[in-house]
């Protein structure tokens, strides 16, 4: 199959095209190195050295012999992107290419005015593109599970059915997010479904949890093709940060009570989750809603259970409850659905002690590139 990987230099993205790439896809990378943009804008880096995108894809393909083609541009750019399409005509378009931290939205106007602009207007590019120049391909567009917030009932994959005055209907699952980052997510759900229905797109959304992890079978192959590993108060994500602490001896920041309960998955997982839309696509004009993660954690069980782990490999690990930067419940219900992806053949990774002591090695091999100052929170919700 055709695919582009749309923000294949990034976390997600990166194992995501040597995946599908070694499953015998024709793969092109469309990115505009952004992310590697605000690593400088915030003073940051990544734990793991990173080569660049060109010495990425020449070292695959010298231990491969697969080619992945690149192309350096932002989805706003509507003739880049038109360019792209024409010289690829995608079977399948995996959307990855936005700005992801909620951090990052809430630092002032300016940073969530960049976040909603950037994902919003770009998706609805790609929207535009896939009308114009690939009506059949497949979009497979990276939500989040964020975008459901934390509602007292179950929730549901995208849809719920209600009935109300003695009337039933299927309807979009309500939608509570806490940034304007996992607004953006919202916001192209709803261009997208309306797309479906106007122009008859075929798209997948996958609500993903938080990813944890680094490495696939394919980044591991050689130290060019390592994948990135955030920590900073910016980009790191929960699970990610806390092995990143324990590593270089920070206590692990609780935010508040710790009971927020979140939805999380393996990033081996997300490749072979994005593999398994592209095997099977939605219909023509369906917008269809996979609820991406495979087990959900509370922020308390994740600070102890890393502390467990990195007490057993000889680490001294302290836990801080320390003020929450965000606006959120602290102590909440939470049961999401997942069927959908496990139906059609995920057999999830979970988080093993040996998951957590694989990350915490590769942090422990690259401590001294933490910048330490970076680790607690700078940003707030409340301005
Ligand atoms: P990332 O920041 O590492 O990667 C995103 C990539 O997209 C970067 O390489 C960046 O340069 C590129 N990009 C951003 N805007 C672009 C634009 N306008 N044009 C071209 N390229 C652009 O993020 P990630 O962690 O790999 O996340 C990928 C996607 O998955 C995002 O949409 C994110 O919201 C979603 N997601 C991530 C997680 C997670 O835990 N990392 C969880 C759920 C959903
Ligand atoms: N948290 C802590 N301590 C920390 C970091 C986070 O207690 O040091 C808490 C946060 O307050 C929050 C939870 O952990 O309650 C998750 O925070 P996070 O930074 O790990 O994840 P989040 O901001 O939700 O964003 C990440 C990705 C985003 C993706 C989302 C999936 O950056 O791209 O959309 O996970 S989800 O959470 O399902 O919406």
């Amino acid at each position: 199959m055709r695919i582009i990987i749309a923000g294949g230099d990034g976390f997600c993205g990166w194992p995501t095209a040597l995946y599908l790439s070694k499953q015998g896809h024709d793969v092109t990378i469309v990115d505009n190195l952004v992310r590697r943009k605000m690593d400088k804008e915030l003073h940051s880096n990544s734990v793991t050295p990173l080569a660049t995108l060109e010495e990425r894809v020449a070292k695959w393909k010298e231990i491969t012999g697969n080619e992945i083609r690149t192309f350096i541009g932002d989805l706003n750019h509507y003739d880049f992107l038109r360019e792209v399409f024409r010289q690829t005509e995608p079977e399948a378009f995996v959307h990855f290419a936005e700005q992801r931290s909620a951090p990052y939205s809430m630092i002032d106007r300016e940073h969530a005015i960049y976040t909603q602009s950037n994902n919003v207007l770009g998706n609805l590019n790609v929207l535009y593109a896939i009308k114009e120049f690939a009506p059949e391909c497949h979009l497979i567009k990276l939500g989040t599970m964020g975008e459901y917030g934390a509602p007292n009932i179950d929730i549901e994959e995208g849809y719920i059915e209600i009935e109300h005055n003695g009337r039933k209907d299927r309807m979009p699952y309500p939608k509570q997010p806490g940034s304007f980052y996992h607004l953006t997510k919202v916001h192209d759900s709803h261009n997208i479904m309306l797309a479906c229905k106007i122009w008859g797109i075929r798209a997948t959304d996958l609500n993903q949890g938080i990813v944890y992890g680094l490495h696939t079978e394919e980044t591991e192959l050689d130290s060019v093709l390592y994948n990135r590993l955030d920590y900073d108060g910016v980009f790191g994500t929960a699970l990610n940060r806390f092995l990143i602490q324990s590593a270089i001896g920070h206590d692990l920041t609780v935010y508040g009570a710790g009971g927020q309960t979140r939805a999380f998955l393996n990033i081996k997982d997300t490749v072979r989750c994005v593999e398994i839309a592209a095997n099977n696509p939605a219909d023509k004009g369906e917008f269809r809603v996979f609820n991406q993660f495979t087990e959900y954690f509370s922020v308390n069980d994740l600070a102890e259970r890393t502390k467990r782990v990195a007490e057993e490999m000889g680490l001294t690990v302290g836990i801080s409850h320390i003020e929450n930067p965000r606006v959120e419940a602290e102590e909440h219900y939470y049961h999401a659905v997942n069927t959908n992806l496990r139906a059609l053949g995920l057999e999830p990774n979970l988080l093993t002690d040996d998951v957590l002591k694989e990350i915490l090695q590769v942090a422990l091999e690259n401590k001294d590139r933490v910048i330490k100052k970076n680790v607690l929170p700078q940003v707030s919700w409340r301005g």
